[in-house]
């Protein structure tokens, strides 16, 4: 392609609204722009790149035996009414009327549709397993569309759907799946984790989040340091088991602690250690209000809290309804003499706390010589604080650290949620009508491409890997009104472009300086500069990952440019 016909609108400056790398580069390598908060344009060389993730995403969903569909994005109200969705979801879901005022949602995703679909035409369990996948722009009104596609309003997401008609059977196609994400991710050159993400025990193998690595990243990753073992760190089990220190038991005693109410205020005031002492929120799950206790140096993990009540909605009472049950204010709510209204559950490391401080529910006081049994009703201890750096991995193998990712993929057993709901059922062996058990299959394609910005960059611009790059070759002759540059550069371009190299040659009457800028911003492989040497048959190459450049003669260029690019 020639570059004084193709539409990439580069940038000097970095723009100052864009906060990450991958959204500053898209922007000033024109790639994208924006037309309104969440909603962008991807011009040609975001669209060449685009159509590369794509093909990467169909020939693994293709081996993986799914087979390719296209759904509306118009969706009718009845179908989110029938799996209750409709009602259930906010203003994150796009609405709008038709000409006759009929209801319809953009489509978020398409479980109500590929199940409505599905249920029409597959009546035998012969017709089982059945695995489709489509690649199409999904609309959800983000409240707060930021990093410019990583989080966008509209965006290109590859879903995929699997009906089977045993668990067994969608263990496999699970698996399928799972490895076809590895292979996507490692194609697209990214260095991501396969996340447990659901909340069920250690090991649970229901969902997995596809993360790449990034400070910029939404999510919290707890992974071991010499295992494979990588949990999203809401879902992460903690293994640890504590000590009861040998000390005898003090007396309680109510002291008095002054407007102290974090656990670092009553650690530093009484001289505590905070291991030592312990931590009272109150919650309301559902309707009921349960008072929690982590020890002082842990955090509550209130989807575990949920999770153990099997609970719809989880949060922190209000301080009317904590006055009400504690008749206290927070910052001094503790688990003695609480009344029957509230149930109180603690994280086992409260079980090993000797002689500790807690809350008092009475303003402006504390107990110290807390001991735990003797003084408080913990109804249950359970597993209910977050997972810390340093902890044991919960696989019992290594240390866990932290990092940040990018949610570029989720799969999920969705088992029959949505065939029950809408009555999505096959005839079994026997002639029994069972609901159909699904899978769920997603891939963030656009925002893919962001992530492999964010990993693949430097101070001048973005590093294409090689199988993903907008061209492979990147032809600047120095000097256009030179004929013996123009020319043999011309000539170049021909060669290599049927050679089957895609080549984009920069013709433009730019000074250099801007063509070698723009060549590092938009970050293709292999640049050829044809310049004074022409003359001489002799060319500069440069690899723009390592920054590397040699001259090379024209007649050894062709054997060259197989050696970079094949490698
Ligand atoms: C909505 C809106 C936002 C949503 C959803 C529905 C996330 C919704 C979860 C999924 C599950 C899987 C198929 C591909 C893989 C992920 N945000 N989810 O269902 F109406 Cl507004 O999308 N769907």
């Amino acid at each position: 392609m020639k570059q004084s016909m193709m539409f990439i609108p580069t940038l000097r400056e970095i723009p100052a609204d864009a906060e990450v790398k991958s959204h500053q580069l898209m922007l000033r390598a024109g790639f994208i722009r924006q037309n309104t908060s969440g909603v962008y344009s991807y011009l040609p060389l975001a669209h060449k790149v685009l159509k590369k993730i794509e093909q990467i995403v169909r020939e693994e969903m293709n081996s993986a035996g799914a087979s390719e569909l296209l759904m509306p994005a118009l969706q009718q109200a009845e179908l989110w009414q029938e799996s209750g969705r409709w009602y259930s979801y906010g203003p994150e879901l796009m609405r709008l009327k038709d000409r006759h005022n009929r209801d319809f949602a953009l489509g978020a995703t398409h479980e109500e549709m590929i199940t409505s679909l599905v249920r029409d035409e597959i009546k035998s369990y012969k017709r089982l397993p059945l695995a489709l996948y489509q690649i199409q722009t999904k609309f959800r009104d983000e409240k707060r569309p930021r990093f410019g596609v990583l989080r966008g309003r509209e965006f290109i997401m590859k879903d995929a759907y699997s009906f089977h008609a045993t668990n067994d059977s969608l263990d496999e196609g699970y698996e399928k799946m799972f490895n076809a994400y590895q292979n996507v991710f490692t194609r697209c050159g990214l260095n991501f984790r396969a996340v447990i993400a659901d909340s069920g025990a250690m090991g649970g193998t229901d969902t997995h989040e596809f993360m790449v690595l990034s400070d910029i990243g939404e999510d919290t990753i707890a992974y071991s340091d010499t295992s494979q073992y990588a949990a999203n760190v809401e879902m992460a089990p903690v293994i640890a088991k504590y000590e009861k220190s040998s000390e005898s038991e003090n007396e309680l005693e109510k002291i008095e602690t002054p407007n102290q109410r974090t656990i670092e205020e009553i650690s530093s005031f009484l001289d505590i250690p905070k291991d030592q002492c312990i931590k009272s929120i109150l919650f309301k799950v559902d309707d009921k209000f349960v008072l929690v206790l982590v020890r002082g140096d842990h955090e509550i993990n209130d989807i575990k809290v949920k999770n153990l009540y099997n609970a719809s909605v989880i949060e922190l009472a209000t301080a009317d309804e904590t006055k009400t049950l504690l008749n206290c204010v927070p910052g001094f709510v503790g688990p003695i003499n609480v009344s029957d209204d509230v149930e109180v559950v603690a994280d086992h490391a409260v079980a090993a706390v000797m002689n500790g401080v807690c809350g008092s529910n009475e303003e402006n006081f504390h107990y110290k010589g807390v001991n735990i049994e003797r003084d408080t009703e913990v109804s249950k201890f359970e597993d209910l604080r977050f997972i810390q750096e340093g902890d044991l991995s919960p696989d019992g193998e290594g240390i866990i650290q932290f990092a940040k990712g990018i949610e570029v993929g989720h799969v999920f057993k969705l088992g029959t949620r949505y065939s029950e709901a809408m009555n999505a059922t096959f005839l079994d062996e026997n002639g029994r009508a069972q609901p159909m058990i699904m899978g769920c299959y997603g891939i963030g394609v656009s925002r893919t491409l962001a992530a492999i910005i964010e990993q693949h960059n430097d101070e001048n611009g973005i590093v294409w890997p090689d199988d993903i790059a907008p061209f492979s070759i990147h032809i600047i002759p120095v000097n256009v009104k030179n004929d013996s540059q123009r020319e043999l550069a011309d000539k170049l371009y021909q060669d290599f472009s049927e050679n089957g190299y895609e080549v984009l040659l920069d013709d433009r009457q730019e000074r250099v300086g801007v063509k070698f800028a723009d060549s590092d911003l938009i970050g293709l492989p292999v640049r050829i500069t044809v310049g004074k040497k022409a003359d001489e048959g002799i060319v500069e190459v440069k690899l723009r990952k390592s920054g590397e450049s040699f001259e090379v003669r024209t007649d050894e260029l062709a054997e060259k440019l197989v050696q970079i690019l094949s490698k």
